[in-house]
């Protein structure tokens, strides 16, 4: 911690802030996680949402989200962040109207900062959001989670027409896939970096006059699926990602579960990197239990249930005064729930406090 972040800690503390932010994924009235019941979780800050109904590439008009917004700010919690504005692919593949989307990209990242949002998170993952081979793997103790088993995916053929899974766009036809999948191979790894370099260049002026902090959510897994480049995957990308705009508005989400599947990635380690640099404004908390050969698990939050160390995490965040939000991640299906994989309530908020309890420790040991 430098000298200033200390007496900024410090004076927190003393005034019983609390500096990291705790907040919870909530995808609107259809979610059936209410948001009463999110509030009830204790220190939570904010809700994580989005505007759903609204095509990708298309404006949020200030109507939507305002009443989003009241509807957030009524239950008692804050409205700062966003997960996520998607990315059209035609600005990801550098088409011809790509610029027309950028323009409704830029007016979203106004419009929200005119609602007072912080940060918003987005991904650059051609086609495919986060990719598992199944949603409700029953583990030991009868819960059910999300997994990636290497040889399922390996036999899984997106262009059949028959696969879809949740994080998929599942309005792609066929021959929308075949075209996408045709483009993506002419543009390579290359040409996605370059097309990420114009977007940024273009939208993080934007988003520093409107005070709004972008941050991208790496590639989950951190490999290429399905033969489509994925190029936020280690540390030597995201220096390279922080480097093509160098402004603290060209941020991180850093997302523990999806970098932490690769076995390459030091989590602790590039988390206190990125912190120091102070370009994480938001953490995703997860989980997972990593098997042989690009393989894993989603496990509960605590740290003997899966491969990382969420407290050596948490503890690398509070080193560097951390104040950016932060929101458990995925959870596993508990007591019954059934829902949507990965955001039910129960396990997710025991990982809140899973969390919160390691940062109060943080913070009481560091005030001795
Ligand atoms: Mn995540």
């Amino acid at each position: 911690m430098n000298h200033l972040t200390k007496i900024k800690y410090l004076f927190l503390v003393m005034i019983g802030g609390y500096l990291m932010k705790l907040s919870f994924r909530w995808y609107g009235e259809d979610d059936p996680v209410k948001i009463e019941y999110i509030r009830q979780i204790p220190t939570m800050d904010s809700i994580v949402t989005a505007i759903y109904d609204v095509p990708v590439g298309k404006v949020w008009s200030m109507e939507s989200i305002k009443s989003l917004k009241s509807k957030v700010e009524d239950s008692g919690l804050n409205f700062d962040v966003i997960e996520s504005v998607p990315v059209h692919e035609d600005i990801k593949l550098g088409r011809g109207d790509r610029d027309k989307y950028i323009e409704n990209y830029k007016q979203n990242i106004i419009n929200l900062g005119k609602a007072g949002v912080k940060v918003i998170c987005y991904n650059f993952m051609p086609v495919f959001d986060w990719t598992r081979s199944q949603l409700d793997k029953e583990l030991e103790d009868g819960s059910t989670a999300l997994v990636y088993y290497k040889e399922q995916v390996d036999k899984m053929d997106p262009l059949s027409g028959e696969l879809s899974l949740p994080g998929w766009d599942s309005s792609y036809t066929k021959e929308d896939l075949k075209d996408l999948f045709e483009a993506y191979d002419k543009v390579g790894e290359d040409g996605l970096w370059d097309n990420l370099e114009h977007f940024l260049k273009e939208i993080i002026p934007v988003a520093e006059a409107n005070d709004v902090k972008m941050a991208i959510h790496p590639d989950d897994p951190p490999w290429p699926i399905f033969g489509l480049p994925r190029i936020i995957t280690d540390e030597e990308s995201l220096d390279k990602f922080l480097k093509l705009v160098d402004s603290k508005y060209n941020g991180l989400t850093f997302c523990t579960g999806s970098l932490g599947s690769g076995t390459f990635n030091d989590v602790p380690k590039l988390i206190d990197k990125y912190a120091a640099q102070e370009r994480i404004h938001f953490m995703h908390i997860r989980n997972i239990k990593l098997l042989e050969g690009e393989s894993f698990e989603e496990s509960a939050h605590v740290s003997s249930y899966g491969s990382l160390d969420i407290v050596a995490i948490m503890r690398a965040l509070h080193k560097n005064g951390f104040d950016g939000y932060l929101r458990p991640d995925h959870g596993r299906m508990i007591w019954g729930e059934t829902g949507k994989p990965g955001y039910g309530l129960y396990d997710r908020a025991l990982g809140a406090v899973y969390i919160s309890g390691i940062w109060e420790t943080l913070q009481k040991e560091n005030n001795k």
